[in-house]
């Protein structure tokens, strides 16, 4: 078993979900139904460390590519996913190129400090030699999430880092950290807006949560390829609404 397919970073447009039920079931479903990519929610959604383990592992088993969204930036929170073989991870609030690159040297063997064992998932169990673990290990994307006004100043920057491979805007916490109601705000646009085109100017990605669809297409024609639409919960919640008011 090698780390899971990356196929998110090839420049085509990809639709996920965000995932905050601690459930292997629910990655099972999602992956059957013929979803893109999931992003696993540690920042906001209680998962410990071994249901994850296994949401992580059903991901292999119906080739669902799994981001998991760490608490925060540090060494500890970073490699433990990336052992356990997720796809790709996403740091919350990353607002400085200093803090981005920390991000990357967590998150990397070559050129980095990511602690190094053969023995986890992402390597094989022990099956990888320590060349191939490295190789392996290094596949994975690093997503820092810009969600602060810091971060929004700094999206330039943060996007030149070496190893960032996508800049994820956050609306909410944009709009929230800005004064605003809503994410449809003039201000947010805007905020949104200039970090999607620090990432395309940079050659990075630009991913995206929208909790509409409808406004997909707009962030598209900015550049966007990764978007994250709402989440398992508010499927069950539109999906439990519309049975209701049938
Ligand atoms: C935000 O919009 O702030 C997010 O973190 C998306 O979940
Ligand atoms: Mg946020």
């Amino acid at each position: 078993m090698v780390s899971q397919p990356m196929p998110l970073l090839n420049g085509e447009p990809h639709v996920g979900v965000f995932i905050k039920t601690a459930s292997h079931q629910v990655v099972e479903v999602l992956g059957a139904a013929g979803l893109a990519f999931g992003v696993i929610d540690g920042e906001h959604a209680p998962i410990d460390r071994s249901v994850l383990d296994t949401m992580l592992l059903a991901g292999y088993a119906c080739r669902l590519p799994l981001l998991v969204r760490v608490a925060d930036g540090s060494g500890p929170a970073i490699s433990s996913v990336l052992d356990m073989g997720a796809a790709g991870i996403v740091v919350p609030h990353v607002d400085c190129p200093e803090y981005a690159r920390q991000v990357v040297a967590h998150a990397k063997f070559a050129g980095g400090r990511r602690g190094l064992s053969t023995s986890p998932r992402y390597a094989g169990y022990g099956s990888m030699s320590m060349h191939e673990a490295v190789c392996s290990g290094d596949e994975t994307a690093v997503i820092c999430q810009i969600e602060d006004p810091e971060g929004v100043q700094n999206a330039q920057l943060i996007a030149q880092v070496e190893g960032v491979d996508a800049l994820f805007i956050g609306p909410l916490d944009l709009a929230h950290s800005l004064g605003a109601d809503s994410v449809r705000e003039p201000v947010v646009r805007e905020a949104c807006e200039h970090i999607a085109r620090a990432a395309c100017g940079a050659g990075k990605a630009a991913a995206i949560f929208l909790s509409d669809p409808s406004d997909k297409a707009y962030y598209q024609e900015l550049g966007v390829t990764l978007f994250i639409i709402g989440s398992d919960q508010s499927m069950m919640r539109q999906g439990t609404r519309a049975l209701s008011s049938a």
